[in-house]
């Protein structure tokens, strides 16, 4: 399938785009880069260097005789997204260009608005650019779980039947995000399914967990293909921040009580979840959800895993439960549907031992690249916290 991939130059994308060129699928990256941009703006760095996109490319096709095109695009440039798509003529579109931090956007008022601007538009224009120039394509786009917050009742697979006042509906489910960005993926998610029923179009909106990992069969077979590592506060998620904080024996940063459960998924299920979406398309006018994840853990839970692993391989790394700087609940019931994969296929890879060893194995390869100013968390969004003021978050 012809396959156009925005977002592909980064974490999720990258590893996506390479591992849909394996399967055979002829790929674009539709990417602006400005997320290089921003790391640079906070001056953060992933712990593996990663290569330029056009290194990246290169070295693929050296390798492989697989050829990956590229476009350097902003997605809320709409003249350039329409030109792009009507290039690239695809048959589905992967949309991971999104700005995708919770604390990136909960900085100050720019950083939320700049967040918003570049999801909502950027998404809003996708939309469009769909109906004007390939009604027939079908749309695959990122969601998040976070969308539904916690509620206290199980979290379907974005629909739930209600009976009231003796009548009754399959409606989508309630959503109760944490941040302004997951609230930049509820806005999405309405728009899509509002397109899909306006216009016919087709789309799946993934709401994916947390991802955790970094190597996948294809990012390992050269330098030059390697993806990013982040562990900074900002754009570092959970479980990666723990295994180089246990690299560097470094106290493990739960965040208040470490009672809060989340969702998640290994990067190698990334790629697999997002080709079984792409080879199984919904029908026109169409709107599907898959809550795209394969296991639950506490997040004191996987600290204490992390420092067990640590332990063996010879580092003894204290867990610190340190100030929660953002606004969520630290106890709360948490039970998330997620059969519609699995029944298309895909077969999951728990968290083992031994990835968690990769990781911080990985982590104390690249040791001397660690700024430790990063770990610490500096964003606050609880209420009466300080604000932090634009690039002062990292200073
Ligand atoms: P990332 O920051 O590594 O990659 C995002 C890519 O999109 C970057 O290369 C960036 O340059 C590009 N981009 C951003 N805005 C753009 C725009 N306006 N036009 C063109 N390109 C643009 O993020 P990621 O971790 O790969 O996440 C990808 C998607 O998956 C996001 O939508 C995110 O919300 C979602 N997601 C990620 C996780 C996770 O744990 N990483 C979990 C759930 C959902
Ligand atoms: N946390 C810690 N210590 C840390 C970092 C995080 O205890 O050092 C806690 C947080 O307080 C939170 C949980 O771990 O309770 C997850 O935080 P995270 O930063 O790993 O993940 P989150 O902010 O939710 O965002 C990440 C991605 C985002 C994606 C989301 C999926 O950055 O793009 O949408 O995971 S989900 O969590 O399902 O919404």
């Amino acid at each position: 399938m012809n396959v156009l991939v925005i977002g592909g130059d980064g974490y999720c994308g990258w590893a996506t785009s390479l591992y849909l060129s394996s399967r055979g699928h002829e790929v674009t990256i539709a990417d602006s880069l400005v997320r290089r941009d921003w790391d640079r703006e906070h001056g953060l760095d992933s712990l593996v260097p990663i290569a330029s996109t056009r290194r990246r490319i290169d070295e693929w096709l050296r390798l492989t005789g697989r050829t990956i095109g590229f476009a350097a695009i902003d997605v809320t440039d709409y003249d350039a997204l329409c030109a792009t798509i009507s290039a690239a003529e695809p048959d589905a579109i992967v949309h991971f260009g999104q700005q995708r931090s919770a604390p990136f956007s909960m900085i100050d008022r720019e950083h939320a608005v700049r967040t918003h601007l570049n999801n909502t538009v950027g998404n809003m224009n996708v939309l469009w650019a769909l109906r004007e120039r390939a009604p027939d394509a079908h749309l695959v786009k990122l969601g998040t779980m976070g969308e539904y917050g916690t509620p206290n009742i199980d979290v379907e697979e974005g629909f739930i039947t209600i009976e009231h006042n003796g009548r009754t509906d399959t409606l989508p489910f309630p959503k109760q995000p944490g941040s302004f960005y997951h609230l930049t993926k509820v806005s999405d998610s309405d728009q899509i399914l509002f397109a899909c029923r306006a216009w016919n179009l087709r789309a799946t909106d993934l709401n994916q967990g947390i991802v955790y990992g970094t190597r996948t069969e294809q990012t390992t077979l050269s330098a030059a293909l390697a993806n990013r590592y982040d562990y900074d506060h900002i754009f570092g998620t959970v479980l990666n921040r723990f295994c180089v904080q246990a690299a560097l024996g470094h106290a493990l940063t739960v965040y208040g009580s470490g009672g809060q459960t989340r969702s998640f998924l290994d990067i190698r299920d990334t790629v697999r979840c997002i080709e079984i979406a792409v080879t199984n398309p919904v029908r026109p006018g169409e709107y599907r959800v898959f809550n795209q994840f394969t296991e639950m853990f506490g997040i004191g839970g996987l600290a204490e895993r992390v420092a067990k692993v640590a332990a063996a391989m010879g580092a003894e790394v204290p867990i610190a439960h340190v100030r929660n700087p953002r606004t969520e609940r630290e106890s709360h019931y948490y039970n998330c549907v997620n059969t519609n994969l699995r029944a298309l296929g895909l077969d999951p890879t728990p968290l083992s031992d031994e990835t968690i060893a990769g990781l911080i194995e990985l982590a104390r390869e690249h040791r001397d690249r660690v700024d430790l100013r990063l770990i610490p968390p500096r964003v606050e969004w609880r209420d009466g916290a300080p604000v932090c003021g634009g690039t002062s978050a990292v200073a």
